[in-house]
């Protein structure tokens, strides 16, 4: 989701998406909902131009002044809401899997004591966009959900997100109780989220750690691939 492109654009386009990181900052959900149209409708922006050069680089920025202590709770949750609100514009667009290849099926979720799922949400849009079929939990998801669920959906791939330091060792108990049910082997894990790496995804066992939403489209069709023998 990186863009080095954003020097080259118009002026104006720049300007556009100046705008739109402002107003995600200040929560303004209506302005951020009408430059995601104007993007695409006017400037005809893809949905990743958007979000690197617009929404999520606007977060970025709200999670930088989080963190310093000048924005606070209420101020991140307006943000949040504002970026979803401009995500059900992309969403039909993320999704739209027509004409794509039917690959497998991926459960996912934000793990247990973690609410965040802005992140965990794109990347299920856009692996429904490349043709899975996308089994989202939603947040705060524990290990009987994930086994209940990849079981009832025969899914192929489990996908956990986790945005806090403190909730992604879950991942690994989630990870030995798919050990303990014997079914470890059926089903490839992809982790990712702001504080993980490879590192700790290799530690806990996971198959793959997926920096960002386009890594694990990417990752989860190399997964079936292999599986297929490919
Ligand atoms: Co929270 N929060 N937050 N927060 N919040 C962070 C994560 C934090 C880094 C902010 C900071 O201090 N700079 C910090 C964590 C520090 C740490 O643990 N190291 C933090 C904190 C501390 C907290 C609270 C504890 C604050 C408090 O209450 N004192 C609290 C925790 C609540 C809880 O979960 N129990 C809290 C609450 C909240 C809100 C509710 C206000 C809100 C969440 C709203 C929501 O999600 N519905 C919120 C937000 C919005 C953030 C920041 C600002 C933005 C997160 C985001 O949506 N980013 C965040 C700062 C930051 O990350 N820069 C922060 C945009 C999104 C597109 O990116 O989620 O990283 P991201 O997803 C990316 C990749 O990570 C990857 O792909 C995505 C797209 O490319 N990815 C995956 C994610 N999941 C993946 C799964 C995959 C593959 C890739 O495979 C399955």
């Amino acid at each position: 989701m990186t863009d080095n492109g954003f020097d080259a654009l118009p002026a104006e386009l720049q300007d556009l998406y100046l705008g739109m990181q402002d107003d995600l900052y200040d929560g303004l959900k209506d302005e951020v909902v009408a430059a995601t149209n104007a993007a695409l409708n006017e400037w005809q922006q893809t949905p990743g131009e958007i979000l690197a050069r617009g929404l999520v680089a606007g977060m970025d920025v709200v999670g930088e002044d989080f963190r310093d202590g000048i924005l606070f709770v209420p101020e991140v949750l307006m943000a949040a809401k504002a970026m979803k609100g401009a995500m059900e514009i992309l969403r039909p667009l993320l999704t739209d899997a027509k004409d794509v290849q039917r690959q497998g099926t991926v459960v996912i979720g934000t793990v247990k004591g973690d609410i965040h799922d802005i992140g965990k949400n794109l990347v299920g849009m856009m692996l429904e966009g490349a043709g899975f079929e996308v089994v989202n939990l939603g947040i705060n998801v524990d290990a009987d959900q994930f086994i209940a669920a990849l079981r009832e959906h025969n899914a192929e791939i489990l996908g956990m997100s986790a945005l806090l330091t403190t909730t992604m060792p879950y991942m690994r108990v989630v990870i030995n109780r798919l050990i303990e049910e014997g079914m470890r082997g059926d089903v490839n894990v992809i982790v990712g989220g702001a504080p993980l790496t490879e590192a700790f995804a290799e530690d806990i066992g996971a198959d793959r750690y997926c920096e960002d939403a386009a890594v694990a489209v990417d990752t989860a069709k190399a997964l079936m691939q292999i599986r297929r023998g490919g």
